[in-house]
């Protein structure tokens, strides 16, 4: 690593705000955008950030802000990790693009190996095979196309409050039909959208849920007409559900039985985030496809579409693929990821974290009577957010915590097809002391907000 590299990532991991947010210089290119950039494409906090590193987003006009999102669940190993950047940054000056499906680079392969160790149900004898894109949406896209070459039927079955993405089929498959598909049609058919298990919400166990879920789907479309079900193992934009003990399981069994191929989406819960490689080993399932992105290449475009031999193998030669997927420098900073998880810990950091934010949590929804449940695993944490004495959502109340606490130079982010919760995507490495900081914060934007 050179000495220019390392300056220009070390930030002191401290909050510090020295204008209004956003401040000037950030209004200032906001105006600018706002001549070029359609609305439609809509940002959350729009400070302008010029430097990032590991839990602070420094911005146009010095605010030092913490990153309590990473971009989404993205920068889990933390931004401008110097492992990853190194890697990167060798890639850069080695070969930056030659399209895997014309001449291939041993990076992809080296991916695909750690994908294949990881995956639960992928064994050494018989490891699951690995197509590399570019993004999460396109990670679903290919795992639909490849179940539905396996199974050569045409259902793809999803639940209630899931996100998968915003190409026309995922919009088409996402829960919510606005923001996502409005206006955008015809939308894609033979989508099924089934019962969730809610446990706040509908108080049933794993069983009865699962009962529901696939009661559901016979009725609605047919179990030998569907060729997967495409399930979030923890429901991520849908506010960070974690299904009842039993759901799952159930659902990869009744898959199991009726040929249906089972993909856990693990594009927000994956990657280390929850404290397993991927979160599904948690729920004791070996699914047939996983699907990867967000974290895998610590901030740089990458997506794996991992799955067993016998469905990846169906595909024909020239049936897979993309420009882009793959690319040499998303691969490099994805084999870093991989080894980062073990040199920095970074599962027991997710636990730490699950105990020392989670724990925060717990005490602040003991004050705030609006918080009606902690929940999540690792570092994939949310609080729901209800009008005190009910289970209704306060979207408003959600929507005034954030922007208070943005005020305090915290960068937070609702999820939920109700906006009905906060959620916390903290890089794995966020120290305890930030991580109070936080809290605290969170404290005063709830005092705040409710006054
Ligand atoms: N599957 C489970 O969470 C992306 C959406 C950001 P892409 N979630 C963040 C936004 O508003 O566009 C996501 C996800 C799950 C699929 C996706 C899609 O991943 O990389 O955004 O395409």
């Amino acid at each position: 690593m050179s000495e220019a590299t390392l300056t220009e990532t070390s930030i002191p991991q401290k909050r510090l705000v020295v204008t209004e947010i956003p401040g000037p210089r950030s209004r200032e290119i906001h105006e600018r955008r706002r001549a070029v950039v359609p609305p439609g494409v809509h940002s959350v906090l729009p400070v302008y950030v010029e430097r990032a590193h590991d839990s602070i987003l420094v911005d146009a006009d010095g605010n030092h802000i913490v990153d309590v999102c990473g971009g989404i669940g993205v920068t889990t190993i933390g931004h401008t990790d110097d492992a990853v950047v190194a890697a990167a940054t060798a890639q850069l000056n080695k070969v930056t693009h030659t399209l895997f499906t014309m001449t291939p680079y041993e990076p992809y392969v080296q991916v695909a190996e750690h994908l294949a160790q990881h995956v639960p149900g992928s064994t050494a004898e018989a490891p699951y095979k690995t197509l590399l894109m570019n993004s999460g949406a396109e990670a679903v896209e290919n795992g639909v196309k490849i179940a539905r070459k396996h199974t050569g039927r045409p259902g793809v079955a999803v639940l209630e409050h899931a996100y998968h993405g915003r190409t026309m089929l995922t919009s088409s498959m996402n829960f919510k039909g606005a923001p996502y598909a409005q206006g955008y049609g015809p939308r894609a058919g033979d989508i099924y959208k089934a019962p969730n298990s809610y446990p706040l919400h509908d108080g049933l166990s794993g069983a009865e849920a699962a009962k529901r879920t696939i009661a559901y789907l016979e009725k609605t479309a047919g179990a030998e007409d569907l060729a997967c079900l495409v399930v979030e193992p923890i429901q991520g934009e849908g506010g960070f559900i974690v299904p009842a003990e039993g759901y799952l399981p159930a659902l990869a069994e009744w898959c199991r039985a009726n040929g249906i191929v089972f993909i856990a989406d693990e594009v927000q819960a994956g990657m280390a985030r929850t404290g397993t490689v991927f979160s599904i080993e948690q729920f004791g399932v070996e699914p047939d496809i996983v699907l990867s992105a967000k974290g895998i290449a610590g901030g740089l475009p990458l997506a794996g579409i991992t799955g067993r031999a016998e469905i990846m193998d169906k595909s024909q030669p020239g049936g897979l693929g993309g420009t882009f997927g793959g690319n040499p420098v998303s691969c490099a900073a994805a084999v870093a990821v991989f080894e980062q998880i073990g040199e920095q810990n970074l599962l027991a950091e997710a636990k730490r974290i699950e105990a020392t934010f989670g724990g925060g949590l717990r005490e602040l929804a003991a004050k705030h009577p609006a918080i009606a449940e902690v929940r999540g695993k690792g570092a994939m944490l949310a609080i729901e957010v209800v009008q005190p004495g009910t289970l209704e959502p306060d979207a408003d109340l959600v929507a005034r915590v954030i922007q208070e606490a943005a005020q305090r130079g915290v960068l937070l982010l609702s999820s939920g097809v109700y906006n009905q919760a906060i959620r916390f995507l903290p890089s794995l490495k966020m120290s305890d002391e930030l991580i109070a900081d936080v809290l605290l914060v969170l404290d005063e934007a709830f005092t705040a907000a409710t006054a």
